[in-house]
């Protein structure tokens, strides 16, 4: 078990390791999919075939290569649809782009407009920073242990 001694040490610990970690909280990676026949691509996985998680701050950018499509977030029944992100009406300019930077944790759908019937949706997985991880834990260990005193 853990005396109040050392949780204090831990807890100096984790200040420590936030301080030090400041310059590393932001990324800046940008991930490319492309929009190409009635799927979203990215490295040979299609629509929710796709495995891509990222960090917060890292961009998502979608490449049209072929077809008529858009980028709405969102899974197709998501009443909010498109209000995180969307490119705009559908269009199928070869070579344009559009991108969003995602900053919170979480799992985001997203699909295409006219092909959403037929599978065009796929999801981007924002995970915490690892050290963030560890914080989290670690505050709460600390908190958990300091409320037990009378
Ligand atoms: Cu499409």
């Amino acid at each position: 078990m853990l005396g109040m001694r050392s949780v204090g040490w831990l807890h100096g610990a984790v200040v420590a390791a936030v301080v030090a970690c400041a310059p590393c909280a932001v990324h800046g990676d940008t991930y490319e999919l492309t929009l190409q026949g009635i799927s979203f691509w990215y490295e040979g996985q299609a629509n929710m075939d796709i495995d891509l998680t990222i960090l917060p701050g890292d961009t998502v950018r979608w490449l049209w290569v072929e077809g008529y499509h858009n980028v709405v977030s969102g899974f197709p029944d998501d009443p909010n649809g498109g209000e995180l992100f969307y490119s705009g009406p559908p269009a199928g300019v070869p070579g344009s782009t559009f991108e969003f930077t995602f900053w919170d944790p979480g799992i985001y759908g997203y699909h295409c407009h006219p092909h959403e019937g037929i599978g065009m949706m796929s999801y981007v997985t924002v995970i915490p920073e690892p050290g963030t991880l560890a914080l989290l834990a670690a505050s709460g260990l600390f908190w958990k242990r300091r409320r037990r005193r009378p």
